[in-house]
C-alpha cells in the first residue's frame, strides 16, 4: 500500500517586505525551502518601496502614513497576484503593518477569507486610539468593516476597502492589550483566546474553539497573521515588543500544525522577526529558525514525522 501524507499540494508564493528579516544575512527565505522540500517554493523577491517625502505625521503622531499606504498598497497588489496564480502567499517582514496589505490583497481574490492572529498584541488600536503613533499596532482596525465610522481618512490610504467582519478574526497569544483596544475588543465581541484563556483552556481547546468559530459553518480560505512575538521572549528574544509570559515552542506548533491539518491555510504573515534588535547573533538565529519552524509547520512539517511515497519498504 502506498501512502503518501507529506507536503501535496502546496506550492506556496513567498514575498518580502524591505525591512526588518530583509536586511538581515540569515536569509530566510532560503532557509524555508530547505525544510519545505515536497512544495514548489516561489520566491517573489523583495518588493521595492518608494519612500514618499515630506510624509508628515497624521495627529502629529501617527508616523510615515504615506509611506505605509503606498507599500501596503504595492503589497496588496503582489499578494493578490500570487494567490490569482494559485499560490498560497507568505509573506515575510517587516512589521505588522504589512498585514495591511496582506490581507487586503489576499481579499481581492477571497472575499470570504478568516484571519487568525496570533499576537501578544492586538494590533487594533485606531489613528484616533493610537499613543506609540506606530502603524503596526492599528492595522486590524483599518480592516474591520465595523470600526469604518471611527477610523479617519489618513494620507496614503484611501486605496484600502475594509475586507473583514468583526466575527471573521479570531486572536491567539494575547497578554499587551491598551486600554482602547481592549474596549474595542469588548464592544465588538471579537473572540481573543489571552495567554490566560491558554492557560485555562490548554491549546487543544482554544485551537477547536477557534476553528470551529471560523470555518465549521462553511470552508473558508485562512488567512494566518503571526506576530514571532507571540511567543515567549526566551525563545523570540530579536524582536521590537517582546512580552514576558508567551506561547512555548509546543503551542506555537500546535496552533500551526492545526492549522495546516484544515486544508484551509491560503496566506501567511510571518511578521516582527527583526535580527538587528537581537542581544547577539545566538538570539537573531534562534528567533530566525523559529519563524522557519512557523512557516514549515504551516506547510506539512509534522513533530509526528512524515513519509514519502514507499512501494515496498526495502
Ligand atoms: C501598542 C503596542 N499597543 C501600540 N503594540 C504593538 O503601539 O499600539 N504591536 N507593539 O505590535
Ligand atoms: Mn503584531
Ligand atoms: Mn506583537
Ligand atoms: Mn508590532
Amino acid at each position: 500500500m502506498a501512502i503518501s501524507t507529506y507536503f501535496f499540494g502546496y506550492n506556496p508564493a513567498i514575498v518580502r517586505m524591505p525591512y526588518g528579516v530583509l536586511e538581515s544575512k540569515l536569509n530566510l527565505p532560503f532557509l524555508c525551502y530547505s525544510v519545505l522540500p515536497g512544495c514548489r517554493v516561489y520566491d517573489r523577491g523583495d518588493l521595492s518601496f518608494t519612500e514618499v517625502p515630506n510624509d508628515e505625521p497624521y495627529n502629529n503622531l501617527v508616523q510615515y502614513p504615506r509611506s505605509v499606504g503606498l507599500a501596503s498598497q504595492v503589497l496588496a497588489d503582489a499578494v493578490s497576484r500570487a494567490v490569482a496564480a494559485g499560490h498560497s502567499c507568505v509573506t515575510m517582514g517587516g512589521d505588522h503593518s504589512l498585514a495591511l496589505g496582506s490581507v487586503s490583497g489576499h481579499a481581492q481574490q477571497c472575499p470570504h477569507l478568516c484571519v487568525i492572529w496570533v499576537d501578544a498584541h492586538s494590533d487594533i488600536n485606531t489613528p484616533l486610539t493610537t499613543q506609540s503613533g506606530n502603524l503596526h499596532g492599528q492595522p486590524v482596525s483599518f480592516l474591520l468593516r465595523e470600526l469604518q465610522d471611527k477610523m479617519p481618512l489618513l494620507p496614503g490610504f484611501s486605496w484600502l476597502k475594509p475586507c473583514l467582519s468583526t466575527s471573521d478574526i479570531v486572536y491567539i497569544g494575547l497578554r499587551d492589550v491598551d486600554p482602547a483596544e481592549h474596549y474595542i475588543l469588548k464592544n465588538y465581541d471579537i473572540q481573543y483566546y489571552s495567554m490566560r484563556d491558554i492557560d485555562r483552556l490548554g491549546i487543544q481547546k482554544v485551537m477547536e474553539r477557534t476553528l470551529e468559530q471560523l470555518i465549521s459553518r462553511r470552508q473558508r480560505p485562512i488567512h494566518l497573521s503571526f506576530d514571532i512575538d507571540a511567543f515567549d521572549p526566551s525563545l523570540a528574544p530579536a524582536t521590537g515588543t517582546p512580552v514576558l509570559g508567551g506561547l512555548t515552542y509546543r503551542e506555537g506548533m500546535y496552533v500551526t500544525e492545526e492549522i495546516h491539518n484544515t486544508g484551509l491555510l491560503s496566506a501567511v504573515d510571518l511578521v516582527e522577526v527583526n535580527p538587528l534588535l537581537g542581544a547577539s547573533q545566538e538570539d537573531a538565529n534562534a528567533t530566525a529558525s523559529l519563524a522557519v519552524d512557523v512557516i514549515a509547520t504551516c506547510f506539512g512539517q509534522t513533530r509526528e514525522g512524515a513519509h514519502a511515497v514507499f512501494d515496498e519498504l526495502p
